[in-house]
């Protein structure tokens, strides 16, 4: 399907003004940046200012905390199993180090743990990788052109990108710990975009300072993904339960993380691990559609850790935000809220209104760049309706081969040139139609620079964690954080499975306690959580699902 007449007719107003915006660039004249205030007046209309999206808590750790609706339901909802009809005592399978989610953070943390001596085991939802990591796009930061660059610019940019709300002690750890990781993925064999004389290629992304967004092509978190995962296959002590999600976490009578429960999706078993230690890193919550938005996020995606650990007793941080990355495709409609990564920006090509006119540099940090999108769409009236009746803004990708060579796009963006070429679109010909999707959960449990959560043996790493990216995240920030902290909590795991984890009865108490504590607030709710997996089954049909769930006892 290419794009139809009257989207067509619009593109032409594109190409009128493209020639005269190509010459800007090409004179260093760029679109200019906002000041410090017109960001914060932009930013009265991101999704995460809108006061009425988010109640506060009424039962938790962090009672009276104001998150985002779809969050609070989720956490003031009940277990999937009444905890009187699980036997603890019977244990199913018994390990170190229990993982929790098999993306990038999980399986990093798996690699570590098990280069300390530690017998491993990832459980994970859907198949072994089945994660955001996987569909991560244009890049990942590191420091590592030290003649230009250091940690300490780096620091500066995720503080300030981050609204100086960041947790100082994670970024020092993200940001030191950068060019390790990116060398470290060199020797597992990850091919990263590179110049014939072997130097990496790097560019800028929004609210960057430097140049340091390493990428591979613009499928750089499967590159990684198939690496690490490779890697982490071929190791003897490291055992993948595949199709297998954690509905609750075990504690043992000290308080202490004991492992966890699993259920098996295909036989809808519940099954025992006792680990002595386990890691959450269970990645985000896209498939909450936060707000009514499409999402770049992979199936899985529901904020179960951030639910498993809320339960167990660990404090949240900066859930009050979620970034919605500014471009995400709107047509066609079987491409709706795939992300069109930041590179193209980073590349230079432009975001246009319905008029072909540029509204925003393209290089603003991504709330700000989210919010002038809006801004143009839903206040101006300035956006491009497509035939399923949303509204986008023009991403002008053909300026990429005018101002760095014909090839250009499809060398550096193989993946979204052979996605949009089997919907009859040359990106670099015609521009694509893009808006806001949710993309990233930029809060979640509290950690400390060891990964270590408040309940003893609990660690976490990666998306499900918060704190680290203050109140907005910076582009190529995420892989970097499901790595560094996804290693270091495999590693400090190991080592707490060695040296600290003791013995104590396994028990679900904490979650009749939580139950407990709902129905003291008043909550009274058949909703239960974590939710596993979406449901998109249209409320008309739902209507017509009538099979009853037999919920007493079999006699
Ligand atoms: O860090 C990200 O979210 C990222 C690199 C996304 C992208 O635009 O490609």
């Amino acid at each position: 399907m290419s794009y139809p007449p009257e989207l067509k007719e619009l593109i032409g107003v594109v190409e009128k003004t493209r020639p005269e915006r190509i010459a800007s660039k090409k004179k260093g004249e760029e679109f200019p940046f906002m000041s410090l205030q017109e960001r914060e007046d932009m930013l009265r209309y991101h999704p995460d200012y809108r006061e009425e999206g988010r109640r506060a808590l009424k039962v938790g750790p962090n009672k009276d905390y104001r998150v985002a609706h779809e969050f609070a339901d989720m956490l003031e909802a009940r277990s999937r199993v009444d905890p009187a009809a699980v036997d603890c005592s019977v244990v199913d399978m018994e390990t170190d180090v229990l993982i929790i989610g098999g993306g990038g953070a999980g399986t990093a943390a798996a690699l570590l743990a098990e280069e300390q001596g530690a017998k491993v085991v990832i459980a994970t939802k859907l198949r072994h990788g089945d994660a955001n990591t996987m569909m991560a796009e244009g890049g990942i930061q590191a420091a590592t052109k030290i003649e230009k660059d250091t940690p300490c610019d780096h620091y500066l940019d995720v503080m300030g990108g981050g609204h100086f709300k960041c947790d100082t002690d994670l970024v020092y750890t993200l940001v030191s710990q950068a060019p390790d990781v990116i060398q470290w993925l060199e020797r597992l064999g990850v091919m990263f975009s590179k110049f014939p004389d072997g130097r990496l290629k790097s560019i800028h992304g929004g609210g960057t300072s430097r140049r340091r967004m390493h990428s591979c092509g613009d499928i750089t978190g499967t590159e990684i993904m198939r690496t690490i995962r490779d890697e982490a296959r071929n190791r003897e002590n490291i055992t993948v339960v595949e199709y297998a999600p954690t509905v609750e976490l075990v504690l043992n009578e000290h308080g202490h993380c004991a492992g966890a429960l699993l259920y098996n999706l295909e036989t809808e078993e519940y099954y025992i691990v006792k680990a002595k230690a386990t890691i959450l890193a269970t990645g985000g919550c896209g498939r909450l559609h936060v707000q009514g938005f499409m999402t770049t996020n992979h199936y899985g995606a529901t904020a179960d850790g951030l639910v498993l650990g809320y339960r167990a007793g660990v404090e949240i941080s900066m859930l009050h935000t979620v970034q919605y990355h500014p471009t995400g495709a709107v047509f066609p409609e079987q491409a709706e809220g795939l992300l069109v990564t930041e590179k193209f920006r980073g590349a230079g090509a432009n975001l246009l209104n319905m008029e072909g006119k540029q509204f925003v540099n393209e290089r603003e940090p991504r709330d700000v760049e989210s919010a002038a999108c809006i801004q143009e769409c839903l206040v101006k009236g300035l956006g491009v309706t497509t035939p399923t009746g949303r509204l986008g803004v023009w991403l002008d990708s053909p300026m990429i081969d005018i101002l760095s060579g014909e090839g250009t796009v499809n060398r550096e963006f193989p993946g979204k040139s052979i996605l949009f070429k089997r919907y009859g679109i040359d990106i670099s010909k015609e521009p694509m139609l893009v808006y806001p999707t949710l993309h990233y959960q930029n809060g979640g449990l509290k950690i400390n620079p060891g990964c270590a959560t408040s309940v003893p043996g609990l660690f976490a790493g990666g998306e499900v964690t918060g704190g680290v990216h203050g109140e907005n995240r910076l582009m190529g920030n995420s892989l970097l954080d499901v790595l560094v902290f996804g290693r270091i909590a495999g590693q400090n795991a190991a080592v707490y499975a060695k040296e600290t984890a003791g013995e104590g009865k396994l028990t679900l108490n904490h979650v009749r306690a939580y139950h407990q504590e709902l129905e003291s607030a008043g909550i009274v709710t058949d909703r239960v959580s974590p939710v596993l997996l979406p449901d998109y089954t249209d409320p008309q049909v739902r209507k017509r699902q009538l099979t009853s769930h037999y919920v007493g006892t079999l006699r």
